[in-house]
């Protein structure tokens, strides 16, 4: 009953599994060296963190490690196979849940200040996350994540008395994988991390990859400096266009993919 996907591109299996699920799991998404990489990316980002639990944004600004990331040939295709070629990275939070800690909150993702469920039924996808899990988390009580199979297509909310709770629901997955693993799942989903147990922080990784239209939200405008240095996809999946005054229309050209 797992939703085990395969690095690079999307099958019709997988794609079933997405959309029944709202998520699907690559377990080997990452090698040894590139999680060892982002992990200590992330611990430099979060050398002054004192916070049990603290995401911070646009890391891959200052971090190669973690823009190499931005479009992992294990997941990227999959991001294309779900949105076609107008996409961008809305945002990346790198997120620590310090050791021997919780912070059980589930939730689906999108604005507080607008629901995203407020927009209609089905919950349309507008925030696909990549997370890249950069520390172990295959065993219960590894700051993992837990989810709710199938929540995305459910029309009630997760009753608000049940949010805080580490057991939210019967048919909850709580997910366990290694490192370098990626979880993909949609905005509907609802999740939370599991507490921490261990004696070592928990590292994740996201990646959230949105129709060229939505805000983003981990930073006003890029690095000017990063953009410079970066790749064309990479530039372009910044939402950086020559008329980001019309990002509905004609504005918005395809990603520039190789293939
Ligand atoms: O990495 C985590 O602790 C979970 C983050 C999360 O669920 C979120 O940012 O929406």
């Amino acid at each position: 009953m797992l939703p085990i996907a395969r690095r690079g591109r999307m099958t019709a299996d997988e794609r079933l599994m997405f959309e029944c699920f709202g998520y699907i799991i690559i377990e080997d998404a990452l090698t040894a060296a590139e999680t060892e990489a982002a992990l200590a990316a992330s611990k430099r980002l979060h050398a002054e963190t004192t916070d049990i639990w603290r995401q911070i944004g646009a890391g891959f600004e200052k971090e190669p490690a973690l823009a190499a990331l931005i479009d992992h040939p294990a997941v990227l295709p999959k991001v294309r196979a779900l949105y076609g070629d107008q996409f961008i990275l809305q945002s990346a939070w790198c997120t620590v849940q310090a050791a021997r800690s919780e912070s059980i909150g589930w939730h689906q993702d999108g604005s507080g200040v607008f629901e995203f469920r407020e927009l209609g039924y089905p919950l349309p996808l507008l925030q696909l996350r990549a997370s890249y899990s950069l520390t172990d988390q295959s065993r219960e009580f590894s700051g993992n994540m837990m989810m709710i199979p199938g929540s995305h297509r459910s029309p009630v909310s997760l009753p608000a008395d049940k949010r805080g709770q580490l057991i939210a629901s019967p048919i909850q997955h709580n997910i366990l994988c290694g490192a370098g693993a990626a979880l993909l799942f949609h905005n509907g989903v609802w999740h939370s991390p599991m507490p921490n147990r261990q004696d070592i922080d928990r590292y994740n990784m996201h990646y959230i990859y949105s129709p060229p239209w939505l805000r983003r939200s981990d930073r006003f405008a890029t690095d000017p400096d990063f953009l410079a240095g970066t790749t064309p996809l990479r530039r372009a999946l910044m939402g950086e266009f020559e008329r980001p005054d019309a990002p509905f229309g004609a504005g918005v050209p395809p990603l520039p993919f190789e293939d």
